[in-house]
């Protein structure tokens, strides 16, 4: 049996990218998102990767999303991970203010220089409002950095859940939404996404001596 001729497996395939500052609890909600458990991680050395088919919009979807480790020594390796990515998830943490403001001082300047697709879609998350005798960033801020940077917001807590679907599903649904992230190389072909993992290196850094 030729399984390439039977119908596709999935109608799109959409590369997600997690960034946002050390601890702030990307593994954690990925992990929340594609297995339902929470546990206490350990901070991602370089970059994880997992895949969740999802129905959503009444389409067939297979998410690869790569989380990558929020410490300074890996930037440079999880920069070539924002390639071809239709939607990002800038994570911080509502109980502590500097993975906010490093929103602006470090995630949203990668994001300009690295990212390949012009309409790719942001969705900004405070995580962690499980803690909220702790919080020290309000929802308003979340809101208001959302609306200048024209990213999608929502709070959620990868400890309890709440919210943890929704993130990804609004961040899905936008990317639908928009037709020229749906063009050539999302589309339901079996492909290797492995082939992602090591991007070529562009012209000017593979010439060789
Ligand atoms: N209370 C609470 N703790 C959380 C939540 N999400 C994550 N944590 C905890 O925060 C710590 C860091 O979580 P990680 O998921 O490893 O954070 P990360 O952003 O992946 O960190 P790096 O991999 O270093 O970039 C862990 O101790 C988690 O258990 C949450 O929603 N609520
Ligand atoms: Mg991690």
């Amino acid at each position: 049996m030729d399984s390439s001729s039977s119908s596709p497996e999935f109608d799109y395939l959409f590369k997600l990218l997690m960034i946002g500052d050390s601890g702030v609890g990307k593994s954690s909600l990925l992990l929340s998102f594609t297995s339902d458990t929470f546990e206490d991680l350990s901070p991602t050395i370089g970059v994880d990767f997992k895949v969740k088919f999802v129905n959503i919009g009444g389409k067939k979807l297979k998410l690869a999303i790569w989380d990558t480790a929020g410490q300074e020594r890996f930037r440079t390796l999880t920069s070539s991970y924002y390639r071809g990515a239709q939607g990002i998830v800038m994570v911080y943490d509502v109980t502590r203010r500097d993975t906010f403001t490093n929103l602006s001082e470090i995630w949203a300047k990668e994001i300009d220089l690295y990212s390949t697709n012009q309409d790719c879609i942001k969705l900004l998350v405070g995580n962690k409002v499980d803690k909220e005798s702790d919080r020290v960033v309000t929802k308003k801020e979340g809101i208001n950095f959302a609306r200048e940077y024209g990213c999608l917001f929502i709070e959620c807590s990868a400890k309890t859940r709440v919210n943890v679907q929704q993130c990804f599903e609004e961040l899905v649904l936008k990317i639908l939404d928009t037709p020229s992230l749906l063009a050539e190389g999302s589309k339901g072909v079996k492909k290797n996404i492995f082939n992602e993992k090591r991007p070529q290196p562009d012209a000017s850094t593979s010439s060789c001596c």
